[in-house]
């Protein structure tokens, strides 16, 4: 990520460089801090939500006798607004206090898959684990060593601070965090330099709101209040999107473009911007630059050639630029979910063009709306990390975790990966090829470890499993991706069983690999001290024992925040880039699929695998029986002509397959979806789910066009009634 002084970067590189780590309490035994003692003894305790969420939600907890009494909603936070998801209502009693839940470190005795353990010590583990590490450096090398982690949880301390130290340290190979949000971000940067555009509550100044490619009712709860403010005072609300998301179904004018066309939507849009005159002149003539070229390039763009590609009518498009352009104070919103495809990156670099083109950037509300982490990258200090980047050989490899199945069965790569280490994240799910990941796990020459709270899908391929606290067990500190506010999180109960915080497990692996820096001589509460230890004036008055009083923060952005009012883009020229001279793709641009006529003939209808989930996060909860019942099994949304023409009936079980697996479930006949495309849902265990596989068992490993995303939704099936 990115932040001004630092310079250009992704979220990934944010996540790495603002992690600042710490020992849980260094060499002290772990209840000895004075300062949790005293954690415990409040009536009160701070937490916040650690999902991948952009809400970040704030919580506080009480406790009676050592156990969580009360669990709810910060009322003060006003983002967070008194309310939790109903996937978070009762997170002690599905999370922490869940009977499944794994309390001791274990160790494998069954075949790999079958998910039989045996419970062992911490020091039989670590000895264990790190002898054999030890063993494959000395054999081979360090970077036959893979961590594999994303954003199980966000908190900068646990997402991975001394892990990271950890693997950065020894030499392994280095992981390309690239899942989610690099493509979409990559695309912005390329037009704006940032991704910080409009905050979140400001979006009830908004007055034609568009939704693209966002999900916002399922995935970004919170922001939806603000969006139906802004509706009552008279915007209105249109959706963008290939399948009809609860979202949709609230918007004013539902626009269903073909998945992964985007890109030439919003090129035809500015096409119609262009020739009906509907530019801003002097907002595009002061700070952007390349119009003329733009101009020149979307000329070919018109809107009965964007229908032909996009498959939305050119009269629609036409109204869109025109209703969008026409209303001064207007705001696009995506997020992630877009991306997935070929040309996702793409897509957000021509939208982000939007607002400048219309000049919606000089109105508070107006413009886009993107990410917010820039914001705490400025606000935090880094030096930590810093630190430990300057320990840390360079060079090493570098493997894109969106290509973990290759990666584990590529008999050509060198060193081959002998150990793989998760946390915080469960391949076996949410990674691409799932057959291929599952095959990679299966490998009896791979030394896998899991650290997590239940044993998922990748745990039954364990070596050891290592019990991780929850939230309510460690400190930490939350920023967000989604809104302004930076929020403490206090332990509120002592580490369930023998559960350790990740930053403790792999203090103690540090320790027993005879690895001496300093950084893992910190605790956690000095990884929080020195990421607040800060003079950016986004931190004004903003101290631990602030937080630890408040429970959050908003950071201290100058109000009204209207980024790109005067132009300021964070480019090199400070000018929103609209042709980016001199570079080999100036434009934003739209690659044609080339699918042989066999391919088409085999797998002619496009498959989505969305968020689309109320009660799971990714596959977190996906466990929890009751959100289990709430959501339902998985379904397949098919149109109709699609299912007439294949004999398929409505809730009958289909099979949907490609050359990369198949899976079973029922089909939902509707028009949620165009002809040609159907739609599922993600997170889903294969092993709770008829069949054993889910929907990552059919998606391709595939990269994006930019950031190294994964391209889950560029992927084609074939639909066969099952029974
Ligand atoms: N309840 C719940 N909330 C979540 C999550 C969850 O799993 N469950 N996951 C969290 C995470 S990790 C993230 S990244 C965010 C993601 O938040 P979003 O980005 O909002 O979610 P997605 O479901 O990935 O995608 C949003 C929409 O993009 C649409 N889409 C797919 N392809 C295209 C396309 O080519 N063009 C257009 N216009 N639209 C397209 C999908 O149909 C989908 O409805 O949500 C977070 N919040
Ligand atoms: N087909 C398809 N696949 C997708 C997507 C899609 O849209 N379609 N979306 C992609 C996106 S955007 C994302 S972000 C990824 C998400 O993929 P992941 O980041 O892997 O998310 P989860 O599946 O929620 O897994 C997080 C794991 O971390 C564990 N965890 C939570 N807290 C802690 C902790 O403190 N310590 C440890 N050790 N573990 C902890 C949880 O129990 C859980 O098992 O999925 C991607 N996969
Ligand atoms: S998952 Fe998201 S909406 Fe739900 S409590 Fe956590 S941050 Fe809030
Ligand atoms: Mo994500």
């Amino acid at each position: 990520m990115k932040n001004k002084q630092e310079g250009k970067g992704t979220r990934r590189d944010f996540i790495k460089k603002s992690a600042a780590g710490a020992a849980w309490l260094g060499t002290l035994p772990l209840w000895e801090d004075p300062l949790i003692k005293n954690t415990l003894r409040k009536k009160e305790i701070h937490g916040v939500c650690y999902h991948d969420c952009p809400d970040a939600c704030s919580w506080k907890v009480t406790t009676t006798d050592g156990n969580v009494t009360s669990f709810r909603a910060n009322e003060e936070h006003p983002f967070t607004n008194g309310w939790l998801c109903h996937k978070m209502e009762d997170f002690p009693g599905i999370v922490t206090y869940h009977p499944d839940r794994i309390l001791t470190p274990m160790k494998r005795t069954g075949p790999k898959g079958a998910g039989q353990f045996v419970p062992v010590s911490w020091e039989e583990a670590i000895e264990d684990i790190s002898g054999k590490l030890k063993k494959i450096i000395r054999d081979s090398n360090a970077e036959a060593i893979l961590p594999f982690s994303f954003a199980g949880t966000e908190g900068l301390v646990q997402i991975g601070a001394i892990p990271y130290a950890f693997f950065d340290l020894l030499g392994a190979s280095r992981l390309n965090r690239s899942i989610c949000g690099d493509a979409a971000v990559e695309g912005v940067l390329r037009t704006t330099g940032s991704t910080t555009g409009v905050l979140p509550e400001d979006i009830i100044h908004s007055r034609y709101i568009i939704l693209w490619g966002t999900n916002t009712v399922t995935s970004n709860q919170h922001l939806w209040p603000f969006i139906e403010k802004a509706r009552a005072e008279g915007a209105r609300l249109v959706v963008i999107d290939p399948f009809q998301s609860h979202t949709a179904e609230k918007a004013d004018w539902h626009i269903r473009p073909l998945p992964g066309t985007d890109v030439v939507l919003a090129l035809s849009m500015m096409h119609v911007l262009f020739s009906e005159d509907l530019i801003d002149y002097s907002y595009v003539e002061k700070h952007t630059e390349g119009a003329a070229e733009l101009k020149e390039y979307v000329r070919a763009y018109s809107p009965e050639v964007a229908e032909g590609i996009t498959g939305i009518p050119a009269a629609d498009i036409i109204r869109l630029s025109r209703e969008y352009a026409g209303e001064k104070v207007s705001l696009v919103r995506f997020l992630i979910g877009m991306e997935h495809q070929a040309n996702g990156a793409n897509a957000f670099r021509a939208i982000s063009m939007l607002p400048a083109l219309t000049g919606a950037w000089k109105y508070l509300g107006g413009g886009f709306m993107h990410m917010t982490y820039e914001l705490f990258g400025k606000a935090l200090n880094h030096s930590w990390k810093e630190k430990v980047a300057e320990a840390a050989p360079t060079g090493t490899r570098e493997i894109n975790m969106v290509q973990l199945g290759r990666a584990l069965n590529d008999p050509e790569l060198r060193p081959r990966v002998e150990a793989l280490i998760v946390f915080n994240s469960n391949p076996a799910v949410i990674v691409p090829d799932q057959n291929q990941v599952l095959k990679g796990l299966a490998r009896e020459d791979l030394f896998t470890v899991v650290v997590d709270h239940f044993v998922t899908d990748t745990a039954r391929y364990a070596d050891y499993f290592l019990p991780a606290t929850t939230q309510l067990e460690h400190w930490d500190l939350l920023t967000s991706w989604g809104q302004p506010y930076l929020a403490i999180n206090e332990p509120a109960i002592r580490p369930m069983g023998e559960s350790l915080p990740n930053s403790e497990i792999f203090r103690r692996l540090a320790d027993a690999m005879g690895m001496k820096h300093a950084c893992f001589k910190d605790s956690d509460l000095e990884l929080i001290r020195s990421a607040l230890d800060s003079e950016d004036p986004l931190l004004e008055g903003i101290d631990l024992a602030y937080l630890r009083k408040n429970g959050w923060a908003k950071l201290r952005v100058p109000e009204p925040w209207m980024p790109f009012k005067d132009g300021a883009f964070h480019t090199r020229s400070g000018k929103c880039i609209l042709f980016d001279a001199g570079t080999e793709d100036p434009v934003p641009v739209y690659r044609t699929r080339n699918r042989t006529e066999e391919d088409v003939k085999n797998y002619p209808l496009q498959l989505l695998t969305v968020k689309s989930t109320l009660h799971f996060l990714n596959s977190s909860h996906a466990n929890v029986s009751r959100l289990r019942t709430e959501e339902g099994p998985p379904q397949l949304d098919m149109h109709p002509d699609d299912a007439r023409s294949r004999a398929i009936l409505d809730s009958q079980m289909v099979k949907v397959h490609n050359e990369r697996g198949e899976i079973i479930l029922q089909v939902r006949v509707d028009e949620k979806v165009a002809p040609g495309v159907v739609c599922m849902p993600q997170g889903y265990w294969p092993m709770l789910t008829e069949g054993g596989r889910t929907a990552n068992a059919l998606t391709p490993d595939t990269l994006t066009d930019m950031g190294g995303g994964g391209a889950f939704h560029e992927n084609f099936v074939q639909v066969l009634a099952a029974r």
